[in-house]
């Protein structure tokens, strides 16, 4: 399913779930598969490279990222919590990868950002990929200042950015609003696969969903990507809603896209 276009590829955040999940998928979209992770998960296997790095360390970071040819970036701190470690790894982290990017001439890059960019949307609102982003926490203030720092790099230096605000990857949506912002691995890795490969990427913004009946996310202005979702949340619809109780419409968690991150926090550091 992949197209092979990269000799080497980095994927960073490769012992978290959803790198778990792209391991197996990213092989066919390069000869080599380089894989990095603060936390050690194991050895590297035919086609691939381990490289431990923690994003925080801009050394670190500059040996992961030296020899590859783009990176998917999946690392950082993936929910809402304290400061620091947000700090560390979503702002100084981002910041060390684009440096090291710059310096050793990497000339694309998809970022996993994140529908908390824009969580204090309502679930009523459809929103197109130009909508200002109303971060949901500190979390999501980290993925829009990714999305800021990749849009300065790709202005400044030509860096092609795809920021993937992707919704809930996981193998089934666990909830109702998953119903919505479910995106399954297969279709994640389909939306990896063309932001990798679409002939020009430029810097473009592109919510990571299956084609769910609900959604709230307008993905037309990201045409020029080429993503075709070819799963969809609905075969879990019944399931769903058996097991779980109607929404309680005074809920900022039900009202809200960002669910239970809107009303997070406050968290001591
Ligand atoms: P995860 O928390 O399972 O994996 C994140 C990985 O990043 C972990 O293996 C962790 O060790 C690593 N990491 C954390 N701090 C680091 C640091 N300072 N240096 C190096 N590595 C560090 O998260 P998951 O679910 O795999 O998500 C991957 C990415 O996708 C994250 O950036 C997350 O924000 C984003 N995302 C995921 C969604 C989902 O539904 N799974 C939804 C929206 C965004
Ligand atoms: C995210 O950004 C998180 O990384 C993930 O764990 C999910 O909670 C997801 O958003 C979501 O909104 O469901």
């Amino acid at each position: 399913m992949g197209i092979q276009l990269h000799e080497k590829l980095l994927l960073t955040g490769a012992a978290g779930g959803l790198g778990q999940a792209l391991r197996q998928r990213l092989k066919a979209n390069c000869k080599v598969l380089r894989l990095s992770d603060r936390v050690d998960f194991g050895a590297a296997g035919a086609g691939e490279e381990v490289v431990l790095a923690d994003l925080a360390d801009a050394a670190a970071v500059d040996v992961m990222v030296r020899g590859v040819q783009a990176i998917v970036h999946l690392g950082g701190v993936s929910v809402e919590g304290p400061f620091g470690p947000i700090l560390q790894a979503n702002i100084l982290g981002l910041y060390n990868l684009y440096e090291a990017a710059r310096k050793h001439g990497v000339k694309r890059v998809v970022f996993a950002s994140s529908n908390h960019v824009t969580g204090f949307y309502r679930q009523s609102e459809t929103i197109t990929v130009d909508a200002p982003p109303r971060p949901d926490g500190l979390y999501g203030v980290s993925k829009a200042f990714g999305e800021d720092l990749s849009r300065f790099y790709f202005d400044r230096y030509g860096i092609e950015t795809a920021c993937v605000r992707i919704g809930s990857s996981f193998p089934e949506p666990k909830d109702r609003r998953m119903l919505a912002t479910w995106l399954s691995f297969d279709d994640l890795h389909r939306l990896i696969t063309a932001c990798l490969s679409t002939p020009v990427l430029g810097h473009s913004i592109v919510f990571g969903m299956s084609d769910n009946a609900v959604t709230w996310w307008d993905n037309s202005g990201a045409r020029h990507i080429g993503f075709a979702p070819q799963d969809s949340s609905d075969i879990f619809r019944e399931a769903v809603y058996a097991r779980t109780s109607a929404p309680d419409l005074t809920d900022p968690a039900v009202q809200f896209q960002g669910g239970a991150f809107v009303k997070a926090g406050p968290f001591a550091d």
